[in-house]
């Protein structure tokens, strides 16, 4: 069944540090060993061994219309007749800039960067180079993309302070880094009455997808507003996964998050490496070379990148999906409920739009202490159930899973109805 890919993983694994570009794709947390994909379209994934699976990862967000959606696969087809990278400005990135600022509501000027992982690296560096503040508070079970502050675990809990939670990252890296504790207004008071004006920023998801979906509460939302306010620091939203995603604005349209940056990657880019960070404009002109803060890259605003970024905005400004999907994915949560209910499955599900996670937990997931509970070996035995009835979902617990323009009703059916069995079987 997976003959082809065990020997492609076997050859990669010689070449490549664990055999994958980036370790959320190597299975580490189902088991086994990844399926290396051939070619993908629409809902479909196509293993080398021709297998096809429901795909609900979608490339961990950006597929939000399906794979080789054909708008984009034009835009990049004509874009590539005209050289593959230029080093200097194209109205392709005014264009797609224009584009984000048009969609996003607290973006007045973007820059355009490579990856999630470098828009927020450089929001922290706009952030502490405008207030001229060290200090960046982030929420354990939020990831921000491997940044060196950020790639940090909660120290001495009592303390909330920070360390290295990867080798190659140094204390001096993490000292200025808070771990917060995601929906939990008081603490997050505490940190600001004991840090008061020396905190930069404060980072977040907006709706978490990194520890499972998260669902941030109305009173830690306005306390992330108030506090912020209050203390002079910035708060930096983080809408990599969130943006585009949950409406055309993202998290902050549909929760009313008034944010002084956010950071954008995945859909921004339709499946091309984008990432764009952008705020108030007041902000954003400290960035050099209009201001002093220093940020560059060889390949920002790619002309292939932009190519792909502006047709798959430009499709979802025109004719909006989210009413499809929510009814689609309204779908799917009913259909995983009923049959984690109907096979006795202790579960827990939150679902925000498109993005949704079934915890297998026998209580409610509002942070990681919840989260990090899961039985995740449950989780790890559904995935492969799921997988030999052809469905690819996120293959951790802790990641969410998307659905896109192209799942349809039969897509979605044969996913309930695999689901219940794979629940059974999963024992
Ligand atoms: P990238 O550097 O991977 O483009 O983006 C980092 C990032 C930043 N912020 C949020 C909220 C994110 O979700 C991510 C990346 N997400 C992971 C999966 N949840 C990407 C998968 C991977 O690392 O391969």
């Amino acid at each position: 069944m997976f003959d082809k890919s065990h020997t492609a993983f076997a050859r990669a694994k010689n070449l490549i540090p664990g055999g994958v570009n980036s370790p959320a794709r190597a299975f580490g947390a189902v088991g086994g060993e990844p399926l290396f994909i051939d070619h993908t379209e629409g809902a479909y994934l196509y293993d080398l061994d021709g297998n096809r699976y429901i795909d609900y990862i979608g490339s961990w967000g950006p597929m939000i219309l399906g794979h080789a959606y054909p708008p984009v696969i034009a835009a990049l087809e004509a874009a590539v007749r005209r050289g593959t990278s230029y080093g200097a400005p194209t109205e392709a990135e005014s264009e797609l800039a224009e584009l984000i600022i048009a969609c996003v509501p607290s973006v007045e000027q973007v820059r355009l960067v490579n990856s999630g992982t470098e828009a927020t690296m450089s929001a922290i560096r706009l952030a502490r180079g405008f207030t001229g503040r060290d200090k960046i508070v982030k929420f354990a079970g939020n990831y921000h993309g491997h940044v060196d502050s950020l790639l940090v675990a909660a120290g001495s809990a009592a303390a909330t302070l920070s360390v290295p939670n990867s080798p190659g990252v140094t204390a001096g890296a993490a000292a200025d880094t808070i771990i917060a504790k995601y929906n939990d207004p008081a603490g997050l008071e505490a940190i600001f009455a004991r840090e008061d004006s020396k905190i930069a920023a404060v980072v977040f998801e907006p709706v978490c997808g990194n520890m499972g979906v998260v669902i941030p509460t109305p009173e830690f939302l306005r306390a992330l507003h108030e506090l912020t306010q209050k203390h002079g620091a910035l708060l930096v939203c983080d809408e990599v996964m969130t943006g585009f995603r949950l409406s055309l604005g993202g998290a902050q349209q549909r929760f009313g998050i008034r944010p002084d940056l956010t950071t954008l990657g995945k859909i921004v880019g339709g499946g091309l490496p984008v990432g764009a960070y952008g705020g108030r404009k007041e902000i954003m002109q400290h960035v050099l070379p209009a201001g002093k803060v220093f940020q560059a890259g060889t390949l920002s605003g790619n002309p292939l990148a932009t190519a792909a970024g502006i047709a798959t905005l430009r499709a979802l400004r025109e004719s909006p999906p989210y009413e499809l999907l929510e009814v689609k994915s309204a779908k799917l949560e009913a259909g995983l409920r009923a049959a984690a209910e109907s096979t006795g499955t202790s579960h827990w599900l939150a679902r925000v739009g498109s993005m949704l996670t079934l915890f297998f937990a026998a209580s409610p997931v509002t942070d990681w202490p919840t989260a990090a509970k899961c039985d995740t070996a449950r989780f790890g035995r559904f995935f492969w159930q799921m997988i030999h009835r052809g469905i690819y979902l996120p293959c951790s617990q802790y990641e969410a899973l998307f659905v896109s323009t192209a799942h349809s009703d039969a897509d979605l059916d044969h996913t309930i109805n695999a689901a219940h069995e794979a629940m059974q079987a999963a024992g």
